[in-house]
């Protein structure tokens, strides 16, 4: 009898919010082929990363453990290829495994994808036009240049390597879309798409920062005003005023955006009829998510890194018809942390005690367990640099979210501290958040879901900050991370 494990399918795109899939009520776009994995299986409203940015989120996926264990905890560090990730131990239990398109762990022997018995991935962020790819071989692998359009190019080989697999084997394979990353550069097929119509825009495109820490108004990554002219594909006009060149910017910006997802959800239309095709629905997982998710415009933002809500959520749509229920939702709390020991439980492998994640297979069969996680931690490390969005932890629960900005670099690679400033690349180097004070922000999800009003100092929410905090500490314990002791945050309070 052949083996009846099932297979993984895990697509994984690069910076698509929740808020641009249908299936999580968009205002702004349709996606009927993502949504489709909804239809026949289960949404989740709160799965969140622990860390909004590209690489350390693909890191906490691999390997199950949060970012100050596995290490890489800002663009810049590299993931050790030597690290035990979820790929390595379906191998070993004979599974097929592949990755193709974007890795962003870095490259050569080192870093380049270990535990897959074939891959192909971009460099670093890689192109949108035939772009590079670096094919699985020695020393890390061998570069060439493939003709056509990225994410076309991407589901090709995912398609061309299950028409190769050996079929009396299962087989997980990572299919890792580079769209929809900056600069959103469309294909032929959709580059008129919206021309002639304009994009709804979200409540709080015209934020401009009050009542919020200092971190938010010194961000650099406000549409219109921190865009490059490739961002949008044509200069941006100096002449308007902020909000004016915000809502001129908005619509290019998002146009662009939706139109490198509507790809995304044509490619895995093809992927979903391949898999109807060749029989292999029943006994495939199917899931769809982003690294993390990302401002389309709210509070007048483009990119992550923040806490923030549009930030914070990844997408998760999971499809599996033996073991979940069609058109089901769930508002249980998972974690990036989390996948790894999930898919190692539906292939009936044991987690290693390392991974620090849960496995939700039994919310995924329709069932909560007792004493399931309510709080998460979160830590963004990559201080000053990008965007200029400074350090921050926090913790957020189902009602309410609780911040600290640090604002310090703590010599983690790619993160800028104050001792940086002389002799240091000054394109890396915004000063203006090194001066901040550290501060935190307390938000109450079910009054102020969009996260306007920083209510820390409130004093009827006193006892609810003196529970967070105390939540904090637990987590951070639990996770084996430490509160942060820099000068600057001994200054803010925390001891
Ligand atoms: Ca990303």
């Amino acid at each position: 009898m052949s083996d009846q494990r099932p297979n993984i399918v895990f697509i994984m795109s690069d910076d698509h919010a929740a808020h641009a899939i249908g299936c999580y009520g968009s205002r702004i776009n349709k996606t009927p082929n993502l949504d489709r994995i909804a239809e026949q299986g289960m949404r989740f409203d709160n799965c969140f990363c622990t860390n909004s940015i590209c690489t350390p989120s693909r890191a906490a996926i691999l390997a199950g453990t949060y970012n100050h264990i596995n290490g890489v905890t800002t663009l810049a560090t590299r993931m050790d290829n030597g690290l035990l990730t979820f790929p390595k131990l379906l191998k070993e239990a004979g599974y097929q495994t592949a990755v193709f398109g974007k890795w962003h762990l870095g490259t050569g022997p080192d870093h380049c994808p270990t535990g897959f018995d074939d891959w192909a991935v971009l460099p670093g962020q890689g192109l949108y036009h035939d772009p590079e790819f670096i094919f699985k071989g020695p020393d890390g692998g061998e570069r060439r240049k493939v003709k056509g359009y990225v994410t076309d190019l991407i589901t090709d080989f995912c398609l061309d390597w299950l028409k190769d697999r050996d079929e009396d084997r299962p087989f997980c394979l990572l299919y890792h879309h580079k769209a929809p990353h900056r600069e959103w550069e469309t294909d032929d097929k959709h580059a008129d798409m919206y021309s002639h119509e304009d994009i709804p825009e979200p409540d709080t495109l015209y934020d401009h920062y009050e009542n919020r820490a200092q971190a938010a108004a010194v961000a650099t990554m406000q549409v219109g005003d921190h865009m490059w002219e490739k961002d949008l594909g044509e200069p941006i006009p100096k002449e308007l005023e902020r909000d004016a060149r915000r809502k001129w910017a908005y619509q290019r910006y998002i146009k662009r955006y939706l139109r490198v997802v509507a790809s995304i959800d044509d490619n895995v239309g093809r992927l979903l009829e391949t898999l109807d095709e060749t029989g292999l629905t029943e006994n495939t997982i199917v899931i769809y998510t982003s690294d993390q998710g990302f401002f389309l415009g709210d509070h007048g933002w483009y990119d992550k890194r923040f806490m923030y809500e549009e930030s914070l959520r990844m997408p998760f749509m999971i499809r599996y018809p033996k073991e979940i229920a069609p058109g089901t939702v769930n508002r249980d709390m998972i974690l990036n942390v989390d996948f790894a020991p999930t898919f190692l439980d539906y292939a009936g492998v044991e987690a290693p005690d390392a991974f620090q994640g849960t496995s939700f297979r039994k919310l995924l069969a329709g069932h909560t367990p007792e004493g399931w996680q309510t709080s998460m931690y979160y830590r963004y490390w990559m201080n000053g640099s990008h965007h200029n969005v400074t350090a921050h932890y926090g913790v957020r629960t189902h009602d309410y979210k609780l911040i600290y900005y640090y604002n310090d670099g703590l010599g983690q690679e790619g993160a800028v501290d104050p001792t940086m400033q002389v002799g240091h690349p000054p394109q890396q180097v915004r000063a203006s958040c090194l001066d901040l004070a550290p501060e935190w922000e307390l938000f109450d999800l079910r009054k102020d879901p969009a996260e306007l009003n920083n209510v820390v100092n409130d004093p009827a929410y006193g006892d609810v900050v003196t529970e967070l905090k105390a939540e904090l500490a637990r987590l951070q314990g639990k996770v084996g991370d430490k509160p942060c002791e820099s000068p600057k945050a001994r200054e803010g309070g925390v001891t």
